[in-house]
């Protein structure tokens, strides 16, 4: 395992500095208060905290680059400097060159370096770790009747080619975590099926990352739930990912999640148990 990555599970805490976040836009908006959010999730339990300044729900409108490094970049030197480790949720290279040189050790990139392809060799260079994550697509156009033959094999198959092109550009196969990107381009039924069959895309050989947390499909599930009221289907989908050899959650509710998966990896993994 690659060195930012601590013993699973591991729980990344969602700071979004953003004024239009899907579930938390506008809290964290003002760099003290997203400091300050990241200082309470690491206390919860997250290992890593990922910073991002554009939200990627469906239909977001883009951030120009400026933008969002003002965003970020402060937000990610404070919590670097206070010790944190940071990963950085962006698909731009400006973004990512200035929140590393703050102190970031993770690049997650939802577009799996297909919106940038430069970004690759950034973080070769800078020996980050990086996440690649599934879409179908861009985020202005990805819920628009999504389709697939085989959801499990089309993504895992996505990820595979990723994970071949990042190390073509020089980054280490152990420094590449991948993530079949729930609500990005599916429909509920295809969420399910990746959660489901989870085992496939950690079959690739690389740390799986999983982000159900809040997302559109628990709220259908749950008869119309609103975000705020969607944690037990997050904790209900972190389990079984967990039980599916998942390594990373990434979540908004940190200590019930933190809780919930200590249980979890009691239960399937007791040889990993300390209690
Ligand atoms: N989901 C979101 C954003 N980034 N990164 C990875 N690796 N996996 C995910 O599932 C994922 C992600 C969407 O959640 P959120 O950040 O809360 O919303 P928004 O994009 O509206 O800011």
């Amino acid at each position: 395992m690659a060195a930012a990555l601590p013993e699973p599970p591991v729980v990344m805490g969602v700071v979004n500095v953003t004024p239009d976040s899907f579930s938390d836009g506008g809290l964290f908006l003002e760099a003290d208060a997203a400091v300050e959010h990241g200082e309470r999730l690491a206390a919860e339990g997250a290992a890593i905290l990922d910073v991002g300044g554009e939200s990627t729900r469906p239909g977001a409108a883009p951030v120009p680059e400026d933008e969002e490094r003002r965003r970020v970049e402060p937000v990610v030197e404070r919590l670097a400097a206070a010790g944190h480790a940071i990963s950085i949720d962006t698909t731009k290279v400006g973004v990512a060159r200035a929140a590393l040189a703050a102190g970031a050790a993770v690049v997650n990139d939802v577009s799996a370096f297909r919106f940038e392809p430069g970004l690759a060799a950034l973080v070769a260079e800078h020996d980050a770790d990086c996440c690649l994550m599934h879409m179908l697509g861009e985020p202005r156009t990805m819920q628009q009747d999504p389709h697939y033959e085989d959801v499990v094999s089309e993504v895992k198959a996505f990820l595979e080619e990723r994970l071949e092109f990042a190390t073509s550009q020089g980054v280490p196969e152990d420094r590449v975590w991948l993530d079949p990107g729930i609500g990005f381009g599916k429909s509920v039924d295809h969420n399910l099926e990746l959660l489901r069959r989870l085992d496939e895309i950690v079959a690739i050989g690389r740390p799986v990352v999983i982000g159900t947390s809040r997302k559109s499909f628990l709220g259908k599930l749950t008869g119309g739930k609103p975000e705020g009221e969607r944690l037990p289907g997050t904790i209900a989908t972190n389990v079984i990912a967990l039980e599916r050899g998942a390594t990373v959650f990434r979540v908004h509710d940190v200590a019930q999640v933190v809780d919930a998966l200590a249980v979890a990896a009691a239960t399937v993994r007791p040889e990993d148990s300390d209690g």
